[in-house]
């Protein structure tokens, strides 16, 4: 036997190796024990908690490898004193290379089958969704049937030719027809595959359909937010600028932007005036600073030393005006951005009066929809799982995405056969720290009225002027008095 050939016997008859090997892998074999229980209350740390039956197993079998890592060198050695092979290891080998097979294709057999349904996405619930799950399952076919053969092929190979005694390798240099044959076949494949990817993309991408209903989304840190267009069918114009508590999309809305600039400028004037008081709000602190310093008051309230000294030190410093500066700074900049803004007073064209902000979505079956995207932060991206959809979602930058869902929210909880299913729409850019709690609620109904009962009880953002209808100033009333709109105040 050659040297190489008993070194990797000796790897694998080194029983040190191999239960090192054994006990690091134990911490794998705890987790994925755990990880399997969906969702574990957090235990206090007992040995009563611990599995001791897994551990007993576990232990079992480090006893049974080091018996055979025993049984190895025993063989070695009689090898070795003999001359004589005990284990021929070539028919050995050929027999695990088959077992490593057939148990590999078993284990990924029984993963699918039953933890499948943890990791692979569910159904689809729109109409382009199901082109994308046909084409996902043509490649996932394709690529599988390839790998069953090249598997199947690979280890039937490695039992069919084992080194055998005596026996000498043909030498098998090249074959133009071969190679013609595996160029070809994969390139026409996958030209089918691409061409049909490129294909369905473009129609999923190509451009809004025009009966599609627009609805904006809005993601910020952490959350999303609905707009829909409300009774006149047209969307508000808005702005970042415009954007504050009261106005969380910043829509333009003469008076929420005035009292946004109202308050700015209160702050400004605050600020003026702490800025001109700097020196003496520096004197108070160094007093209070000094009156409160007597006595064990330092040791018996660290927290409040620490922070009247850091206040006194930075009112000396000349640290506390220069944060008072700038968050002046800031706040004209945003007053003179939201000035100029303003001036194009074709902005405040009174859409965005109407406009619905909502807290969810609800969609109608059958209908076709364009989700408009803006961001208030940082970069999102609007995932809907259910309805094969992802999209950017960037500050400055218009992104939209279009979908018919083609199954109602009821119908998706009888098809999965859980009462609790909602859709959503999730963020799937890691944002920030709240990201994973980042998702909206979608509903998909039946019919145009239900849609029109849930849209009723949605307050607009701001509520129009209470101009009751009389014969005299109203032309045509019904265009005034729509059927199914009720407004909430
Ligand atoms: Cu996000």
């Amino acid at each position: 036997m050659k040297n190489h050939h008993l070194s990797v016997i000796a790897a694998f008859t080194n029983k040190k190796l191999f239960s090192a090997m054994l006990l690091l892998s134990l911490p794998f074999f705890t987790f994925a024990q755990s990880a399997s229980d969906v969702v574990q209350p957090p235990q206090e740390f007992s040995l009563a908690n611990w599995d001791w039956e897994f551990i007993s197993y576990c232990i079992v079998a480090v006893l049974i490898i080091l018996i055979i890592a025993r049984a190895f060198d025993i063989g070695a050695l009689t090898e070795k004193i003999t001359g004589k092979k005990v284990v021929n290891w070539n028919s050995t080998n050929r027999w695990v290379a088959i077992i490593f097979l057939v148990a590999s294709i078993a284990g990924i057999w029984y993963e699918m089958i039953y933890h499948g349904k943890y990791v692979l996405i569910g159904d689809s619930y729109s109409e382009h969704g199901e082109t994308i799950d046909s084409m996902f399952n043509w490649t996932f076919g394709f690529t599988f049937v390839v790998f069953v053969i090249t598997e199947v092929l690979l280890f039937y190979f490695m039992f069919k030719y084992r080194y055998r005694e005596g026996q000498k390798a043909l030498y098998y240099f090249h074959n133009n027809k071969l190679e013609l044959v595996w160029t070809v076949v994969p390139a026409v494949v996958l030209t089918f595959l691409v061409l049909r990817g490129f294909n369905t993309w473009s129609k999923i991408t190509a451009e809004k359909p025009k009966d599609a209903q627009e609805i904006e989304i809005f993601g910020y840190q952490f959350g999303w937010k609905a707009r829909y267009a409300g009774d006149d069918n047209t969307f508000g114009n808005s702005h970042f600028t415009f954007i504050s508590g009261k106005n969380p999309l910043g829509l333009a809305v003469p008076e929420h932007v005035d009292s946004l600039l109202a308050d700015l400028k209160r702050d400004t004037a605050l600020l003026n005036r702490q800025i001109a008081s700097a020196s003496d709000s520096a004197t108070a602190w160094k007093t209070a600073f000094v009156s409160f310093n007597t006595g064990s008051n330092a040791t018996a309230y660290p927290a409040v030393y620490k922070d009247l000294k850091n206040k006194m030190e930075d009112a000396e410093s000349g640290a506390y005006v220069r944060q008072l500066k700038k968050d002046l700074r800031r706040k004209n900049t945003t007053i003179s951005r939201i000035t100029t803004y303003r001036k194009d007073q074709k902005v405040f064209n009174s859409a965005a009066n109407d406009d619905k902000i909502t807290t969810e979505v609800v969609l109608v079956k059958g209908k076709s929809y364009t989700f408009n995207f803006r961001a208030r932060d940082v970069i999102h991206s609007a995932w809907f799982p259910d309805f094969r959809g992802q999209m950017n979602v960037v500050p400055g930058m218009a992104t939209w995405f279009s979908f018919t869902p083609n199954k109602t929210t009821e119908q998706a909880r009888t098809e999965k056969n859980n009462k609790d299913f909602d859709f959503y729409l999730y963020c799937n850019k890691i944002c920030g720290g709240a990201h994973y709690n980042m998702k909206i609620k979608i509903t998909v109904v039946g019919s145009e009225a239900e849609y029109n009962t849930w849209m009723a009880t949605q307050a607009p953002f701001v509520a129009p002027p209470a101009a009751v209808p009389t014969p005299s100033n109203t032309q045509d009333s019904s265009t005034l008095v729509k059927p199914n709109t009720v407004t909430i105040r």
